[in-house]
């Protein structure tokens, strides 16, 4: 079907989670909604709060800009505008345009009766970065530990954060969720050239079969997970990578303050040694 009726009969009403009928258009190509309403009107105004941030000073050097969350003396509780609340309410706005972005993609899965997999694999990202600027600070007991929102900025935090555990490769979930990382690019890199080799052939050739994509597979490691198979595996693959990354820092602090290496003093315990 082409895609402008494809567009027409499925740019329908219905499928909204909350108000009905209300935002329920589309604006050009944009479908709109409640949470497209929320989306723009939370993004608008915590843009706005970066900028009014960066007008406060010291530089316009778009590398060095930096909104820092308040002072840890400040525990959970609210800072004044230019002492961290700035950051605080910048991260207010963050968290409800992701979400309300997220709801507005639930919607359109539900207009066009599709599974919900986009919305929950864009939580996961949510979830990753929420646990950077609410779970961890909240568990240490002060706003003070989110990251500031600034380009070097953030990368000294991480740095700052990763030598506090001394080395943080020695992480396990850090690990697992690097392993995660490198594996999902593996995948995409056998994924994207196996599609383009059969499904894009030099002129004059046709256009190979997923038979023949099986059996590449098959003859080269004997196992081939199938079309299908791959998408699952490169959609777990990915989620695993941001949700580990999530638990290696949650982990950090709350429940473990040690530099990381000495976290493996379990296998030397072991009293298999003895
Ligand atoms: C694969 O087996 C497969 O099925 C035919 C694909 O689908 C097109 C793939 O893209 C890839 C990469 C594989 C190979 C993956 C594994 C885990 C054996």
């Amino acid at each position: 079907m082409a895609m402008l009726s494809f567009e027409r009969k499925y740019r329908v009403r219905g499928g909204t989670l909350i108000g009905g009928d209300l935002f329920d258009f589309w604006v050009g190509p944009f479908y709109v909604g409640f949470f497209g309403v929320t989306t723009f009107l939370f993004s608008v105004l915590g843009t706005a709060l970066i900028l009014y941030g960066a007008a406060l000073g010291p530089t316009w050097n778009v590398w060095q800009i930096s909104i820092a969350p308040p002072d840890l003396s400040y525990g959970l509780g609210f800072a004044p505008m230019k002492e961290g609340g700035l950051w605080q309410v910048i991260t207010i706005c963050a968290i409800g345009s992701f979400i309300s972005w997220a709801l507005r993609e639930v919607e359109i899965c539900r207009k066009l009766g599709i599974g919900y997999h986009v919305p929950f694999a864009f939580g996961v990202a949510i979830f990753a970065y929420i646990s950077l600027v609410v779970i961890r600070p909240v568990l240490l007991g002060a706003w003070g530990h989110g990251f500031p929102y600034g380009i070097f900025s953030h990368l000294d935090w991480v740095s700052n954060v990763g030598y506090q555990y001394l080395h943080f490769h020695y992480n396990p979930a850090h690990m697992i969720a690097v392993t995660f990382f490198f594996t999902t690019t593996l995948a995409l890199a056998l994924h994207g050239s196996l599609i383009l080799s059969a499904a894009n052939p030099r002129k004059g050739e046709v256009v190979k079969t997923p038979e023949h994509e099986n059996t590449f597979f098959r003859d080269t490691i004997g196992y081939s997970i199938g079309p299908l198979g791959i998408h699952r595996l490169g959609l777990f693959l990915a989620l695993s990578a941001g949700f580990w990354s999530a638990v290696c820092i949650i982990i950090s602090g709350p429940f473990w303050t040690r530099g990381w290496p000495e976290w493996w003093s379990w296998w030397l315990d072991l009293p298999i040694w003895s």
